[in-house]
């Protein structure tokens, strides 16, 4: 056994976008292309040698060739531990969650997430730090910097581990440990949800439908929902994680879980619905004929928080991305915390959360999840609306129309129109950005502009900035538009617009989503030409 140093080029596409390095699979497959990347994470993160690494990935294809390659590359670095989820697989939060338990000096997770998976699919690779977030933008930015210069790489010429059992092996010095991929995690939830209350309300008839696409969440939701608290078999579909994730496309929202959707909306619809992404950090909420929107989740997590063990002590504040919408912002009020409006993506709450300024974080994309791990976590998310379902005893869509009543609704969409040009989407971006200063004072379709700018952001701890953010245009009925550019996707450009209202008439809040916000979605089309630009008549997909 030894170790090999072999010469490599240095690649200039691996900058790091929203969440982690996401390509296509056969990119990833291109000579020295996985190990340029991963030779660069192992040489940026802090402590790895000789510290404490963790590893695994959503099941997807080439999951387990990268692993068993990043397992003889940690084992040459001279890491002194890889824990490896069994098979290969860990969720992100699941990754989050061990990081922190363990004391690990950071995790590596394989995942492209809601991504299509597959030999013609994407994979992806994210580099989380000892606090169990995902990397700073400092941290990011300096992998691609190494990514661009690196000329060799080292790895072992040992055999392939096999995943299949749990156990440590040694290779190299380095100790390999196959853990169970749920455990912790579990034990993590028991902490915090009072899982008696919500086994005696399934008992008693409470239905339950989880959908795990054939992703990550399957072998988790199968352990908590079906054995933990007695949901019955096969109240967890899609369970089995598989490759291609079965041909899906594993985003848990209206349009990509049709079977989901149908129940829910049909006349055996069961009490709760719930769906989760390719590595489990997304969640998709439904009752009976009712979808709650993410950033209405959040607010709802927010307003009922004490219901549940783990947060009866009530919240010490909340952060939303900037394009969620404002309904977390008014439950902060009337609870008197704080609520920070950051740029989307993870990465920074990390701060807030360590620094304990919030509990609850959230992103109108169907993320949701507090202090307990550093990432958005889909099925912390479900059992803590069961939580609050078997406390309250009411219905969701009776629960949250109750909580328009009380604060108001923000009636919300976001419209992503994919694969557009990416060059047609710059200039019909960069046009606006042109044109924000002028555009107070102009109306669009009846509506008046009262403000406009680029979001840009100075984290409150440690100072550091991001700029350019999303284009945002405030009306003077409280409505608010956001343009801004997709950082996940892999091909083309993907133009994402989020629409927002305000409707505080009771009278008025059970509308539809879409004729609510139709005066806006005009304005949007009259302000921006998003039509002659991408030459889209209709978004793809409407979330
Ligand atoms: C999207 C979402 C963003 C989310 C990110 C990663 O990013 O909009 O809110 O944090 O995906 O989620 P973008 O740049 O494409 O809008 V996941 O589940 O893919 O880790
Ligand atoms: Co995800």
């Amino acid at each position: 056994m030894a170790i090999q140093t072999v010469a490599t080029q240095p690649f200039d596409d691996q900058k790091p976008g929203t969440s982690g390095l996401r390509k296509r699979v056969t990119r990833f497959q291109q000579p020295n292309y996985l190990e340029n990347f991963v030779q660069s994470i192992l040489d940026v993160g802090e402590g790895l040698r000789g510290g404490t690494l963790v590893l695994g990935g959503d099941g997807r294809y080439y999951n387990e060739t990268a692993i068993q390659t990043i397992l003889r590359m940690a084992a040459a670095h001279g890491v002194g531990r890889v824990l490896v989820g069994r098979d290969g697989l860990l969720s992100t939060p699941a990754v989050s969650a061990i990081i922190r338990k363990r004391r690990a000096d950071g995790g590596i997770v394989l995942s492209a997430s809601h991504n299509p998976g597959g030999p013609e699919g994407d994979f992806g690779i994210k580099f989380n730090t000892a606090n169990g977030g995902p990397a700073p933008e400092s941290v990011t930015e300096a992998i691609y910097q190494r990514s661009r210069t690196l000329d060799e790489y080292r790895i072992t010429d040992t055999g392939d581990i096999d995943l299949s059992r749990e156990g440590a092996v040694e290779i190299q010095g380095t100790t390999v440990e196959v853990i169970d991929p749920v455990a912790d995690y579990a034990a993590l939830m028991e902490e915090l949800f009072d899982m008696e209350a919500i086994a005696a309300m399934i008992a008693d008839g409470f239905r339950l439908r989880f959908d795990a696409m054939h992703a990550i969440t399957g072998p988790y939701a199968r352990r908590i929902l079906e054995e933990r608290l007695g949901a019955p078999a096969g109240s967890v579909i899609n369970a089995e994680p598989l490759p291609d994730f079965g041909g899906g496309h594993p985003d848990p929202n209206l349009v990509h879980a049709p079977e989901l959707v149908a129940l829910m909306y049909g006349p055996d619809a069961p009490d709760l619905g719930a769906a989760s992404d390719g590595d489990g950090d997304r969640n998709m909420i439904l009752g009976p004929d009712f979808f709650v929107t993410p950033s209405d989740s959040l607010a709802f997590l927010a307003a009922n928080a004490t219901c549940a063990p783990g947060y009866a002590g009530g919240i010490r504040g909340i952060a939303r991305s900037m394009p969620t919408s404002a309904a977390a912002d008014r439950v902060a009020e009337a609870l008197g915390v704080p609520c920070y409006e950051t740029p989307t993506g993870w990465k920074f709450f990390g701060n807030l959360l360590d620094a304990d300024r919030v509990t609850l974080c959230g992103e109108e994309s169907f993320g949701t999840g507090s202090a307990h791990v550093r990432e958005k976590d889909g099925l912390w998310a479900v059992l803590f609306w069961l939580n609050i379902l078997a406390v309250r005893q009411r219905g969701v869509g009776d629960l949250l129309r109750d909580h328009w009543q009380r604060f108001g609704r923000n009636v919300y969409s976001r419209y992503d129109y994919e694969g557009v040009d990416a060059e047609a989407a710059g200039r019909m971006v960069e046009g606006l950005r042109g044109r924000l200063a002028d555009l107070p004072g102009q109306s669009f379709n009846g509506l008046t502009v009262t403000a406009a700018d680029d979001f840009a952001y100075t984290d409150p701890i440690d100072g550091s900035r991001a700029e350019h953010q999303g284009l945002r245009i405030f009306f003077q009925g409280g409505e608010r538009l956001v343009f801004r550019l997709s950082g996940t996707g892999t091909e083309g450009a993907t133009l994402r617009v989020y629409l927002e209202a305000f409707e505080g008439n009771p009278e008025r809040q059970d509308r539809p989503t879409a004729e609510l916000l139709a005066p806006l979605t005009a304005a949007a089309e009259a302000l921006a030409g998003i039509r002659s630009h991408t030459g889209r008549a209709e978004p793809d997909v409407i979330t």
